[in-house]
């Protein structure tokens, strides 16, 4: 995608109805759908929206709005719109509305809430991209996308142990530090909280398998920054770095607030980001900076980001404070909630789901076999060292063939790893119970239920993942 030509939507317009080459374009896309024409099920509909936006169309023609039609056009793309000829969508603008300024989103996105907008990927899109596409990103905000003006904006560090505070630009932060590249993913800690529910009810927005995606990131070493601004790397007082987005309450409430411990942030992977796999971060994702903690949960990864400082305690903010922490599975639904008891989640556990097949798919027992697909990945860069599949309930395994980012060792492995497998279809059964489950290079793996790390706000889900297939005869 990196490679593709930019066109200018003249460009564009040149390959109109008439012309030999037909082109379109959706989104920041541009495609050649001449071979396509023939055989596209709207019939010459299509030629519509030749030397043009197919957006507008789609938008009466929901049928387009699904993974299928998106990955017939993916196959045809050939270039990117110049950003400048993106047309900007027409649509009424309530001003009470603090939601009013979202950016547009790629249809695709399975939306779990729409103020504040949360969204996964669709498992199949997921597991065709190593580095998952910036439009297939799954989107987790707490508010409203903030409007933020990139030639205005600025990062500031400040607070205990800072000699020299920075308040920088954009344009100052990328000229002034090494920039480094890192392929990170990013998982919400909530991500199959629909399965611990399940299992148990429990509270919160009920993510399914996919609120986990892979991007290479470009930035700044926070490390850099820190040094520069006259930290002492070996300063025995600074225990927290507090990370503060510009996103903030509509209701007159805190902005998006953060921290991760002093150590993590001096490591060299933590990172302030402002390139999303070679594109500027768009807004969904904290344009036009945002920190990327590899091996951290995602809520630690502060999008938007305009202030850093330094301190001896955690955050204050109310999603460091009062959320994101694991309570004891004997803490239950109406019983006192003792965040100070409890420490807040930061290097994440290991994980491991299917994206392939989906629960309620049926094989037909001449196939013999069936293809699975997923992920897998364990926080703190720990390698993942292999991914067993069961299609016994977990009686037996095999192991997955797996892909990882050759750049990274097992113990800096920031990337997510994701496996495939043929297994045979078990004979004289007419269900079977695929099975799931990832080894990290601690010899870390995930439990086999939910049963022994249930808590009431089904935060880090990483029971062995399980979904049942029909065999049809
Ligand atoms: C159906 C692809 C542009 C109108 C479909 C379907 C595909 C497809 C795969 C079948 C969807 C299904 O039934 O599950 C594309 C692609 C396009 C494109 C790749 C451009 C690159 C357009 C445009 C229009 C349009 C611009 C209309 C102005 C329709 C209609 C159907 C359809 C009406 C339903 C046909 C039916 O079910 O009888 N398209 N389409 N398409 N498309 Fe498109
Ligand atoms: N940063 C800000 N400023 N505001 C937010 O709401 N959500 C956090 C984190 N950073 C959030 C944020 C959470 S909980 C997650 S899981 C990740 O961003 C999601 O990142 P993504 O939307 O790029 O996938
Ligand atoms: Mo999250």
């Amino acid at each position: 995608r990196k490679d593709l030509p930019i066109y200018k939507r003249d460009d564009v317009k040149k390959h109109g109805k008439g012309s030999q080459r037909i082109w379109v374009t959706f989104q920041n896309g541009v495609y050649d759908v001449t071979d396509f024409i023939e055989s596209h099920p709207g019939g010459d509909k299509i030629l519509l929206a030749a030397g043009d936006a197919v957006d507008p169309y789609w938008q009466m023609y929901a049928q387009h709005k699904k993974s299928e039609v998106l990955e017939i056009l993916e196959e045809m793309r050939i270039g990117t719109l110049d950003p400048n000829d993106i047309k900007v969508e027409t649509k009424k603008v309530d001003v009470n509305d603090p939601y009013a300024n979202e950016p547009v989103r790629h249809p695709a996105l399975v939306v779990a809430n729409h103020k504040p907008f949360n969204a996964e990927t669709p498992p199949t899109l997921l597991v065709d991209h190593f580095r998952t596409p910036n439009e297939f990103f799954f989107v987790r905000n707490h508010l409203p996308v903030p409007d933020v003006d990139v030639s205005k904006h600025h990062l500031q560090v400040e607070g205990l142990g800072v000699k020299r505070p920075l308040n920088l630009s954009v344009d100052e932060l990328k000229n002034s530090f090494a920039p480094v590249h890192i392929t990170s993913a990013i998982q919400c800690s909530g991500n199959r909280r629909a399965n611990m529910n399940a299992y148990k009810k429990v509270q919160g927005l009920m993510w399914k398998e996919t609120a986990i995606s892979n991007a290479k990131w470009t930035g700044v070493r926070l490390r850099d920054l820190l040094i520069h601004s006259g930290v002492d790397p070996n300063d025995k007082q600074i225990k927290h770095v507090h990370l503060e987005g510009a996103d903030k309450d509509p209701t007159g409430g805190q902005n998006y607030g953060a921290s991760i411990p002093f150590e993590k942030a001096m490591s060299p992977e933590t990172i302030v980001a402002y390139k999303m796999n070679d594109e500027d971060i768009p807004r969904d994702h904290g344009a036009p900076l945002r920190l990327i903690v590899p091996g951290v949960v995602g809520a630690r990864q502060v999008k938007w980001l305009k202030a850093i400082r330094l301190s001896d305690v955690e955050s204050p903010s109310h999603w460091q404070q009062k959320d994101y922490r694991v309570f004891s599975a004997s803490v239950n639904a109406g019983d006192e909630l003792k965040w100070e008891t409890v420490p807040s989640i930061q290097e994440y556990p290991i994980q491991s789901a299917f994206c392939i097949p989906q629960p309620g798919a049926a094989v037909s027992r001449s196939e013999e076999t069936i293809d699975v697909a997923g992920y897998a990945w364990s926080g703190g860069g720990r390698g993942i060292i292999r991914v067993e599949i069961s299609t016994d309930g977990g009686k037996t395994w095999q192991t997955a063939d797996i892909e990882q980012d050759p750049q990274q060792d097992q113990e800096h492995m920031w990337s997510w790893t994701l496996f495939k497998a043929s297994v045979k279809i078990p004979e004289g059964v007419d269900q079977m119970e695929l099975v799931v489950k990832a080894t990290d290079r601690s010899y870390n793996t995930q439990p086999e239920t939910s049963a022994g790390i249930w808590n009431i706000r089904g935060l880090l889900n990483n029971a062995w993942h399980k979904v049942e297939v029909k065999i049809k005869d």
